[in-house]
């Protein structure tokens, strides 16, 4: 579905115009045609939505309003507009498939199998999990990885996933798997200072929960939990973001069951499009103490509104299938979204919140990515936090490399390229002592 504004543009008034509007709607064309602005004076004038101002106008001003009123009515526009809305949870069953000594026998390496489903089919999840050897029930750290659980670490005990998997160039369904992917992605993961400060990392391939491409959602979890997801108008059904987030949920399911893990004290953690995912399946799942955005952009930490880099309408052309069918309504349209970004964010208070940038990662809008953590204050400090820290939110945003993090909600914005990197984990870990 696409927005074309036909009426506020005046395409449509005649042939040629006709052909340029197809021509720039056209996801092959389109793209080619398609420069992103980078330009802050060349950003449309905008007004964010109110995170609290009720959408028939009544203000919000008491934590119960925001509680009983308010989330809920942001968590439905987030859902039906925006993700998509995902069937209940479902039962799990796991089976533990391997377990060993890891880290120079630091940490107890296990992997379970995660499974869930429906009336017509099941997806199996593979869980890599590393607890510290000789605690007891472990704060964790919960993530979706990109490259297989196989790719975090050389290790070669570690199982090779055979889901499809995608290539450098673009989208496969071949199995990219191999001996020598092992560990390809290991400097996003520095497992050894995760265990070192006593927290647990579970990781999982997000291909095992959805495979990441335009299927029509003939795959993953759209096809098991297809009958369970029926009743939903079919605009408002989950996207591949609500589907990972809906696995994250069904891992924390089975995380509160583990004895080696605290499930009172899980951070849920991703980069990029899975940054998107946490941030998701932090709004929508409560049992998340705390929940970290790295580079996420757009649909993820960065405001709409401001369309600068990446914009919906970029990111409904490239990925179809990561939102639900009345997020295209909003492409070259965001003023007509009833929510935006800021709004996700807050969705998480009053719990901790952590939304990191990348000086070079223009692309995800750095300063939108701020502004919105910023904008989510008011909302955490209504409840009783102390929002991004100090008896008042900063005015500016911080320098490169200063790491806001004294507050509920913590920024930083690293130098260096769309990434994660050691100087991220070490924010993420020194906030997680304090909030989990
Ligand atoms: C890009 C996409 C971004 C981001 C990124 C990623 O191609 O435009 O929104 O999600 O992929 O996930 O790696």
């Amino acid at each position: 579905m696409i927005s074309l504004q036909p009426a506020k543009n005046g395409y449509l008034n005649s042939l040629p115009h006709l052909i340029w509007l197809l021509l720039l709607t056209s996801p092959v064309i389109g793209q080619t045609k398609f420069v992103a602005n980078y330009d802050e004076n060349k950003i449309p004038a905008y007004e964010l939505p109110a995170i609290l101002t009720m959408q028939d106008g009544t203000p919000v001003s008491t934590a119960q309003q925001w509680r009983e009123k308010r989330r809920p009515e942001l968590m439905d526009l987030f859902a039906k507009q925006v993700y998509g809305r995902s069937p209940e949870a479902c039962p799990i069953q796991s089976k533990v498939i391997s377990t060993t000594d890891a880290i120079q026998g630091k940490a107890l390496r296990r992997e379970v199998d995660v499974t869930f489903g429906g009336k017509s089919d099941s997806v199996t999840m593979r869980l890599l999990i590393y607890t510290p050897k000789d605690a007891k029930a472990s704060p964790a750290f919960l993530t979706l990885n990109f490259q297989g659980n196989h790719s975090i670490d050389p290790d070669p005990s570690i199982s090779l996933n055979s889901n499809w998997m995608r290539n450098r160039s673009g989208i496969t369904e071949n199995n990219l798997s191999s001996e020598k992917s092992r560990g390809v992605a290991a400097s996003r993961w520095p497992v050894e200072l995760i265990i070192d400060h006593g927290f647990a990392l579970v990781t999982i391939y997000y291909g095992d929960i959805d495979p990441d491409f335009d299927d029509q959602f003939k795959n993953g979890v759209h096809s098991a939990l297809r009958s369970e997801a029926s009743s939903i108008p079919n605009e408002e059904k989950w996207g591949s973001i609500a589907g990972w987030s809906y696995g994250l949920s069904r891992a924390m399911d089975y995380l509160q069951q583990d004895n080696q893990i605290d499930g009172n004290r899980v951070a849920v953690f991703g980069h990029s499009r899975l940054g998107k995912t946490s941030l998701w399946a932090g709004a929508s799942d409560e049992r998340f103490k705390l929940v970290i955005s790295n580079n996420s952009g757009c649909g993820g930490a960065a405001l709409s509104r401001r369309a600068i880099g990446e914009t919906i309408w970029r990111i409904n052309t490239s990925f179809p299938h990561w939102f639900c069918d009345n997020y295209p309504l909003y492409n070259e349209n965001e003023r007509d979204c009833p929510v935006d970004q800021h709004q996700l964010i807050a969705l998480i208070a009053p719990r901790a919140v952590y939304v990191a940038s990348a000086t070079e990662d223009r692309w995800a809008d750095p300063k939108g990515e701020f502004l919105s953590a910023l904008q989510a204050d008011e909302v955490y400090r209504l409840l009783g936090t102390d929002g991004m820290g100090g008896s008042a939110p900063p005015e500016k945003m911080p320098q490169a490399d200063q790491a806001i993090r004294s507050g509920t909600i913590g920024y930083h914005l690293r130098t260096g390229k769309h990434d994660v990197t050691t100087y991220d984990w070490e924010q993420y870990i020194a906030f997680a002592k304090r909030h989990l």
